[in-house]
């Protein structure tokens, strides 16, 4: 009877909680609904060197059940979620994030906390939000991905720095590289545990470093954030979830796709960016007349050198492909779709799915914007130039590896250097790896398990060298990239890459590891120091 009563008494709270929360604005901006037209996410441009912005991340479930975690920004007087920063080589972004995330469960232990408590730093303020601490559903903080900048609190540390629920608004103020490369970079959530919930729930962002992408001037421009929301995020065994353009559901054929109007004839310059927490993509355009040839111009926001003509182009999570698409014949119209990815004999299914409906036009007055003109050149020679031809100073193994806890499940999840003992990762571990600036390496990384993984290292790109130890014919820079899932038998699949610790702006201390988000905060990461060099 108790227990009635006290439920009655909890509803009546929720209850005048939930009618105190409705008559105030809308916590999360409405979403398009299927079927709609797609949009470019808004444009924030930097004007004299510098972008402004203030964010906040709040959250709220939506009728049909899925969380919702929306960065707001206000513009014009309204919430608008998730704009698109565009900043060029060497302008300064300063990023106020406020955090309004509710988590009414906070105050209850729960599994993982001792892996959740980040000790301060020595001589550091205990109230500081650069000092760790502990993480609690409703920490956050955010990480600039692929941006090879400084791992440092108030740019892009992600291990001491954690953003309470209710805090002051927190500067980021971040550099951008006078030589960095031009192309797509994104933004999202990174405090260890609840990376998966909040980008799940839509916390995400493209950013754009502007610059020359030979081939590409003039031409419409569309930014697509390819996201994946699950109505539990966290459980074991992946429930229903839904892929989505610039948050549009993509639910073909139950719901009408999301679609786009292109004028007939007319190339476009794609930029797409892998939002989603697990999907592994698998594009392809499709007009009536069958598949078509893409020019691939940059991946993981650095241009090629020569464009790659693909018909399919796989994407792993956190990963970015910007191309030039084909005219649409007159009279044709097309489909933009993954085609479904084998993660391997025990990986999460990744079934095709209708992405965007390409409907065609003959109206030539289409809302779509060119891409920007080229800014000044680099002021310096281009981020990890000469890679290829330098000399390895160290040569390191590392490997995935998952261990089931008991007949059916949970599976705890490791990356580890060879040699250590394999555990799972704890915000308070000493870096698996030290080295130093100035420091070339070569880093084989195999995969033990039944399941494809997605290495991601922050701070700097990687050259791909090799797959399971054949050289890659034309070796490019990637931030994140699929190991191959093992059979069970025979030689662990691999891929070699080589590290960049050249640039003496990423010293310190940073993380790598899989960008799976729920292997991530399962404990699938490892920290890496980077020395100065005197
Ligand atoms: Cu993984």
């Amino acid at each position: 009877m108790r227990a009635i009563v006290n439920s009655l008494l909890m509803c009546l709270i929720c209850g005048v909680a939930f009618a105190g929360a409705s008559a105030q604005q809308q916590i999360c901006p409405a979403r398009p609904q299927p079927g709609s037209l797609v949009v470019n996410p808004l444009d924030l441009f930097s004007q004299n060197g510098v972008l402004t912005v203030d964010l906040t991340l709040q959250n709220e479930f939506d009728s049909d059940g899925f969380e919702h975690y929306c960065y707001v920004y206000i513009y014009q007087g309204q919430q608008v979620e998730a704009p698109t920063l565009r900043l060029n080589p060497g302008d300064q972004l300063v990023l106020n994030l406020t955090n309004n995330i509710q988590a009414p469960y906070d105050r209850y232990p729960r599994k993982m906390r001792m892996s959740m408590h980040v000790p301060g730093k020595p001589g550091s303020k205990p109230t500081d939000d650069c000092n760790g601490g502990m993480i609690l559903q409703s920490t956050t903080n955010m990480h600039f991905h692929g941006l090879n900048v400084a791992p440092v609190c108030h740019q892009d540390d992600v291990i001491y720095t954690l953003i309470q629920s209710g805090d002051p608004a927190f500067q980021y103020s971040i550099q951008i590289p006078a030589n960095d490369n031009p192309g797509m970079y994104w933004y999202h959530p990174h405090a260890h545990g609840n990376a998966t919930t909040q980008l799940d729930g839509g916390a995400a962002g493209a950013i754009f470093i502007g610059g020359t992408i030979q081939g590409t001037q003039g031409l419409p421009e569309r930014v697509f954030v390819i996201r994946q929301q699950f109505k539990n995020p966290n459980s074991w065994l992946p429930g229903p979830n839904q892929l989505t353009v610039n948050f549009q559901p993509a639910l073909f054929p139950n719901a009408p796709s999301p679609f786009i109007n292109v004028q007939y004839g007319q190339q476009e310059f794609w930029r797409v960016v892998n939002a989603s927490t697990q999907a592994f993509l698998s594009l392809q355009l499709q007009f009536t007349t069958g598949l078509q040839q893409l020019e691939v111009v940059a991946l993981d926001g650095v241009p090629l050198q020569t464009p790659i003509y693909e018909n399919e182009i796989d994407l792993p999570p956190a990963g970015r492909v910007e191309f030039i698409t084909p005219g649409l014949p007159s009279g044709q119209g097309g489909t933009f779709l993954t085609n479904g990815y084998n993660t391997g004999p025990v990986g999460n299914p990744n079934a095709p799915q209708t992405l965007i409906k390409v409907v065609g036009t003959d109206n030539a007055k289409l809302k779509v914007r060119s891409a920007p003109e080229p800014t000044k050149p680099p002021a310096d020679r281009q981020r990890f130039a000469g890679l290829l031809t330098q000399s390895p100073t160290t040569t390191r193994n590392l490997y995935f590896s998952e261990q089931t806890v008991g007949s059916n499940g949970p599976t705890q999840y490791f990356i580890t250097v060879q040699g250590q003992k394999p555990h799972v990762f704890h915000m308070d571990d000493p870096p698996a790896i030290t080295t130093t600036i100035g420091s070339v390496e070569d880093w084989t990384i195999e995969n033990h398990s039944g399941e494809v993984h997605d290495f991601h290292i922050h701070q700097l790109h990687f050259l791909l060298m090799a797959i399971n130890g054949v050289p890659v014919t034309n070796p490019e820079l990637y931030d994140s990239f699929t190991v191959p899932s093992w059979t069970g038998s025979g030689p662990y699949p691999s891929i070699t890459v080589r590290m960049d610790f050249r640039d003496p702006q990423i010293a310190g201390l940073f993380v790598f590891h899989c960008h799976i988000l729920d292997h991530e905060d399962g404990g699938m990461m490892a920290k890496i120091q980077v020395n100065s060099s005197n």
